[in-house]
């Protein structure tokens, strides 16, 4: 039996929502993120763990500045050096843009790390681990670009670049698929979309322009056990083979907020597997939402922000009061109230919308994007059908946004 541990979605680099930390001299979010990777890094080295898979997006841009990415590699490389190989499946977050670029795990082949091997085309990685041997058959994001020229896809709808494109990647993978060896367990590492799955609750799979691919071929019984990373939500999309996303370890926004963070720790022979999610203590975001109904607004709003337990998370406030109720809103007993939260991201009060004004607490930059949108229509004197329709559309692009196409 080989014992696996799985993780995906880092996004090391992400800052919203954080200051900088003055011990580490690193913005605080990402001090937060180190820290769920430490958590995983110690269950893996006191664990008897056999290998090690990352699932793809190390990074939350493709040019990581060289601190994060000694505070990744320095981890991956203590594993390695522990004797655990470790998979690093290349996410589009880690891709370079161009032919020719290295992506930001391309570094572990430059120096030839011992233990550590790149996951960037659809291949079959032999590994011997102290368990004995594994198949690995790595899936990294496909860019169309590298699969199909320009003269192919000229002409062709989007709908069928896709087909094509899903064709071409399901043509190599079932090679791969043919080559494996019926003796040793085999593992699908790949950093996609597959069809069935759930993005996040404020996440619309129908809006990304994300290449689905067809779960049946995914979950092949070729394969033992299916490392999925991409979706940040963690779920198990089969059971046998297990098919399944690893999730973020931290949260990146606030769409994650209800997500339970943490890596899946996998036990893999031939022909059957168990595995576990293992919860890491991820930073808390909370959201309170007032919608004040009596007439003591404040103590309405400071009750609400008690029961989120402000403590140590990161916290929005919105408060929906008409333009009476919100006068007497003590803004400074509701930010006393939030004092010692980790970071407040914005605390802001809504005067209700038939009346046609909208009170603005604080300088624009404490108001969500979701938010600046709203006046902005609201200004524009949209009619109040299109205003909601656009609002809606809106604020799904502006969180596909927030969080960078993945
Ligand atoms: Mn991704």
């Amino acid at each position: 039996m080989i014992r696996i541990v799985h993780f995906a979605d880092f996004h090391l680099g992400t800052e919203a929502y954080g200051r900088m930390d003055p011990e580490t001299g690193l913005p605080s979010r990402v001090v937060d993120f180190l820290a769920a990777l430490d958590t995983m890094v110690e269950y893996a080295l006191g664990n008897d763990v056999h290998l090690v898979i990352f699932t793809g997006d190390a990074y939350k841009t493709r040019d990581p500045n060289p601190t994060y990415q000694r505070e990744f590699n320095t981890r991956i490389l203590k594993l390695a050096r522990a004797g655990i190989p470790v998979v690093l499946v290349v996410g589009n977050h880690d891709l370079a843009p161009a032919e020719g670029r290295a992506s930001t795990l391309d570094v572990f082949t430059t120096f030839s790390a011992d233990n550590v091997y790149v996951g960037r085309t659809i291949e079959t990685l032999r590994i011997d681990t102290k368990a004995g041997p594994v198949q690995v058959v790595t899936l990294p994001w496909v860019l169309r670009s590298r699969f199909l020229t320009k003269e192919v896809t000229r002409g062709k709808s989007v709908k069928e670049v896709d087909e094509m494109l899903i064709e071409a990647i399901l043509r190599l993978l079932n090679k791969e698929k043919q080559g494996l060896s019926p003796d040793a367990p085999a593992i699908l590492a790949a950093h996609a979309s597959i069809q069935g799955a759930t993005f996040g609750s404020e996440r619309n799979i129908m809006l990304g322009h994300d290449l689905l691919l067809p779960a049946g071929d995914i979950a092949d019984p070729v394969f033992d056990y299916v490392a999925l990373g991409h979706i940040h939500k963690h779920q198990v999309l089969r059971e046998t083979p297990p098919v399944v996303y690893a999730g973020s370890m931290e949260r990146v926004d606030f769409g994650e907020e209800k997500e339970e963070k943490g890596f899946v720790v996998a036990e893999v022979e031939k022909g059957r597997a168990r595995f576990e999610f293992h919860p890491v203590p991820a930073r808390r975001m909370v959201t309170v939402r007032v919608d004040v109904k009596s007439d003591d607004p404040t103590q309405e709003a400071l009750k609400a922000i008690a029961r989120a337990k402000p403590k140590d998370a990161i916290i929005r406030v919105s408060v929906r009061a008409t333009e009476d109720q919100a006068l007497r809103i003590d803004q400074k007993a509701l930010r006393d109230a939030l004092a010692d939260a980790f970071f407040v991201a914005s605390v802001s009060i809504d005067v209700d919308r038939q009346t046609r004004t909208r009170l603005g607490v604080g300088a624009l930059e404490q108001l969500t994007p979701e938010q600046i949108l709203a006046r902005y229509l609201e200004q524009k004197g949209e009619p109040k059908e299109r205003f909601e329709l656009l609002l809606e559309k809106g604020s799904e692009i502006l969180r596909k946004a927030a969080a960078g196409q993945d």
